[in-house]
């Protein structure tokens, strides 16, 4: 397909509530999104690198810079037919793989547009609908959570997940457990604890967790696989896992039983199916990450959750939820009994709302291929 323009933006909105995690808090989002335009047809890509640089080490503002100076004109001048090409068109660039991921995803996007099927079924999956779970953030008290909790389960949410840290944990875990001894419940430290707080870190063994997602360090493997040894809670690794050797690192050294796999953190479509591919062949279960996506985004995390070893809830629910209008339509909403249904219409199976994306825009940059002159 011929790249006629490569459109890049930065969308401001703001977050319905604020979202707090042991690295900090997140009021009001910066978006960037890339509009890929091929022969009549326009794919679309979502980054979702953080306003900082606290979650990995891409921010906003370092994907903006290697889109517009690196990848953009990169992707300009080629003829790509499939998504799966991309990684190798990028791989002279080191890391920025959120940056990556935005323009992979847009041609992933186009090529499903293309072939007229859904986005999902181009990438391997198989589910009609995927089951959803909701990440808290770190709440001002127990009582403030437990309310939010209760109106999660309501709505039908089928997992939990706690934001955790030193001083908002087992005292935490223990009230939710006493009131809701039966649901299914997890945490997420986002590296907040250190190998001397093992001791502690044993103690959630006591609360029937699904899961502990990355206690130790942003970085590791090998401390993780000493904490699983003396852990019987299954740790999951998000942050860590950057790409298919990562995966097979970490559940070689049972660093590990459980993979968090996002799509900006591996670096785009392509990097997902091939961790989750090396996850499934050696009975390791899945689930999609969240990094409180916009529309384009979200689409996306439905389309590769339905992939067969996609087996665990996801952090991936309503839009209502993070937006008080989502970019796309219809938005994205959850059944009663905490599922998404996966649309079956080419492409990512929402619309774009333009009109709104252009209300939100603050910035926006043109590529195209340098015309040659002959
Ligand atoms: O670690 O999963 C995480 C949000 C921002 C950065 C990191 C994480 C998260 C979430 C939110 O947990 C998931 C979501 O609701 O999108
Ligand atoms: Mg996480």
């Amino acid at each position: 397909m011929r790249i006629d323009e490569i459109i890049l933006r930065e969308l401001h909105i703001p977050l319905v509530r604020p979202f707090e995690t042991s690295f900090g808090v997140t009021k009001d989002r910066r978006v960037l999104l890339a509009e890929v335009r091929s022969e009549g047809l326009t794919g679309w890509g979502e980054c979702t690198a953080g306003e900082h640089p606290t979650f990995s080490e891409e921010s906003t503002d370092t994907c903006w810079q290697v889109l517009v100076d690196e990848l953009g004109p990169k992707l300009a001048a080629e003829t790509p037919e499939h998504g799966g090409q991309i990684p190798n068109l990028f791989h002279s660039i080191r890391g920025n793989r959120m940056a990556k991921a935005t323009l992979e995803n847009a041609i992933w996007d186009l090529e499903a547009q293309r072939e007229g099927i859904p986005l999902g079924r181009l990438l391997g999956g198989v589910r009609d609908k995927i089951p959803c779970g909701v990440s808290l953030g770190i709440q001002k008290s127990i009582p403030e959570l437990m309310d939010i909790i209760e109106s999660e389960l309501a709505a039908g949410y089928q997992r939990i997940k706690l934001k955790c840290k030193p001083g908002w944990d087992v005292d935490v875990f223990e009230a939710v457990r006493t009131r809701w001894p039966e649901i299914t419940l997890s945490c997420d430290a986002n590296s907040a604890y250190r190998l001397r707080d093992t001791e502690h870190l044993l103690t959630f063994d006591n609360f029937d967790l699904l899961m502990i997602e990355q206690p130790l360090w942003h970085d590791d493997f090998y401390f993780h696989s000493m904490l699983q040894r003396r852990l019987n809670t299954p740790i999951c690794l998000d942050e860590s896992i950057r790409n298919r050797r990562d995966a097979l690192a970490a559940i070689e050294m049972e660093s590990c039983r459980i993979i968090n796999i996002k799509l900006g953190r591996v670096g785009g479509f392509s990097e997902a199916i091939a961790v989750h591919n090396a996850a499934q062949e050696r009975g390791v279960p899945v689930w999609c990450g969240g990094m409180l996506e916009a529309g384009i985004g979200r689409s996306h995390n439905i389309a590769v959750s339905t992939l067969e070893n996609y087996s665990l809830p996801g952090d991936v629910s309503a839009s209502k939820r993070y937006w008080k209008e989502d970019i796309i339509e219809p938005e994205v909403t959850v059944t009663p009994q905490g599922e998404i249904l996966v649309p079956d219409t080419p492409g990512r199976g929402f619309e774009v709302r333009f009109d709104l994306i252009e209300k939100l825009t603050v910035r926006k940059e043109s590529i195209r291929a340098l015309e040659l002159v002959s």
